[in-house]
């Protein structure tokens, strides 16, 4: 375990209702798009953070000590002083409702539910698709490529046709159903997915970019 502790200068620091009494810790591994979002999120925000790197490659998230942090033994984790949250979009949840602007996770009903959909589409599509297809490439993941390749058009499609409309994936501001569904995306070439096609997923994935704190995940040769 290598940990390292960073503390994000983010222009658009959280209108937050409190801040952390010392760093947000996230367990995660250097090329999972999982841990990604949520060190995303917490830079976006602004929030310390020590970044705790787990060898996933040496099965340290199968320990005894990781699995008592997470059941299923995955990354990331988040430990927020006595709070431990497993899952990336739960922690995406997490912090949003405790310490982001509440554009991120919009409370009234509709809006809610609009973010709702597209962390349903981050674990389901999003996973199986681009993800995938990413494991393949990088890893020799056991999954038939021409299928998750696939999937991913599919997906990549539908968010372009849902782009013409609006800046962002549930609306015209930035939310965490963006920050879940970014990393994936903009990592799909080195999974065999070209960007090309999808010239509104691209144009949204920019905006991302563009936002005060961004930062990216290592490239993997594509
Ligand atoms: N639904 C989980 C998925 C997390 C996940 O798939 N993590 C991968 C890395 S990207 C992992 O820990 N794999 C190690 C393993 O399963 O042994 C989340 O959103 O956090």
């Amino acid at each position: 375990m290598n940990e390292r502790t960073t503390t994000a200068t983010a222009a658009t620091a959280a209108s937050a209702t409190s801040r952390p009494t010392e760093p947000i810790r996230l367990h995660r591994f250097v090329l999972s798009g999982h841990s990604h979002r949520v060190e995303l999120f917490l830079s976006l925000l602004g929030l310390p953070m020590a970044l705790v790197d787990v060898d996933l490659p040496g099965g340290e998230q199968k320990s005894a000590a990781h699995q008592a942090l997470h059941p299923f033994c995955q990354v990331p984790v988040m430990q927020d002083g006595d709070v431990t949250i497993w899952d990336s979009n739960a922690i995406l949840v997490y912090l949003a409702t405790r310490y982001g602007s509440e554009h991120w996770l919009p409370r009234d009903p509709a809006g809610a539910a609009a973010v709702q959909a597209w962390l349903s589409i981050a674990a389901g599509q999003l996973a199986f698709g681009p993800a995938a297809a990413r494991l393949v490439s990088l890893f020799n993941a056991p999954h038939d490529p021409a299928q998750v390749r696939l999937r991913a058009a599919n997906l990549l499609a539908v968010m372009d046709r849902e782009l013409a409309g609006r800046a962002f994936l549930a609306g015209e501001r930035p939310t965490i159903a963006d920050i879940a569904n970014y990393t994936y995306v903009a990592h799909a070439p080195e999974g065999e997915v070209s960007l090309a096609p999808y010239p509104r997923v691209r144009e949204w994935l920019a905006r991302i970019e563009a936002l005060p704190g961004f930062v990216a995940m290592q490239r993997s040769p594509a």
